[in-house]
């Protein structure tokens, strides 16, 4: 087991039953123009965490500790968005509809990739997601299950949405979860703060909380 110095207390894992878990760093919320930017919200708080993302994918590239990638992506045909996914918001660009990077939240467009700074190697697991969370409608824990993976580290975007439902569907399903602090964002401080504060309140009710430098210095 490797430990990590951690809130609220220190978060050992077992290398080999670890994978990280980077959630949707794609254009769409983190470039000038893409769906981020179209609902008003400040995507340089976003675009600044990249490399610390970087350094994270490197470390278990280095290791050979399993990868997952996800994005929030949706069929052409949007067969697998809620109605009500669609209809939500009042003047908002809808998913499905053109953007300057393509068809919002649609599988194969520009605006849908991850950003080239961390960019999904051969091998890695890249999961396309219809919800917030990484499970629904995924098959991913069948998955998970099969390889044995027992601890996930997670980083990305948005801190309080797809980051954190994540996270809980992660802790439902009896993962221990870790959440790198410095490596995931919101488009909100407040709220990546009240996400990192709830997810570990209690005795980690959710899971644990640390820095990449903590993780670094656990190696
Ligand atoms: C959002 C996400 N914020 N990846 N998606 O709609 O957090």
């Amino acid at each position: 087991m490797i430990t990590v110095q951690a809130t609220p207390y220190p978060y050992a894992f077992p290398p080999g039953k670890t994978a990280l878990v980077v959630i949707d760093m794609q254009r769409d919320f983190i470039e000038p123009g893409g769906f981020g930017a179209a609902l008003g919200n400040d995507v340089s708080r976003l675009l600044a965490i990249v490399p610390n993302v970087a350094a994270l994918l490197a470390l278990f590239r280095a290791k050979g500790w399993p990868v997952i990638h996800t994005r929030e992506a949706h069929l052409p045909d949007l067969s697998d968005c809620p109605p009500a996914k669609i209809a939500r918001g009042d003047a908002s660009p809808r998913i499905g509809e053109v953007g300057p990077m393509g068809r919002l939240l649609v599988r194969g467009e520009a605006g849908n990739q991850i950003v080239p700074a961390l960019a999904p190697l051969a091998g890695e697991r890249v999961v396309d997601k219809p919800g917030k969370g990484m499970f629904w409608a995924t098959g991913l824990h069948e998955v998970l299950q099969a390889e044995g993976i027992s601890h996930l580290i997670f980083a990305g975007v948005t801190t309080e949405v797809c980051v954190q439902t994540s996270m809980r569907e992660a802790n439902d399903r009896g993962y221990d979860c870790l959440l790198i602090t410095d490596a995931t964002e919101s488009y909100f401080a407040e709220f990546k703060a009240a996400t990192i504060a709830m997810i570990t309140a209690q005795g980690g009710i959710v899971g644990w909380a640390a820095p990449f430098a903590a993780l670094e210095a656990a190696l």
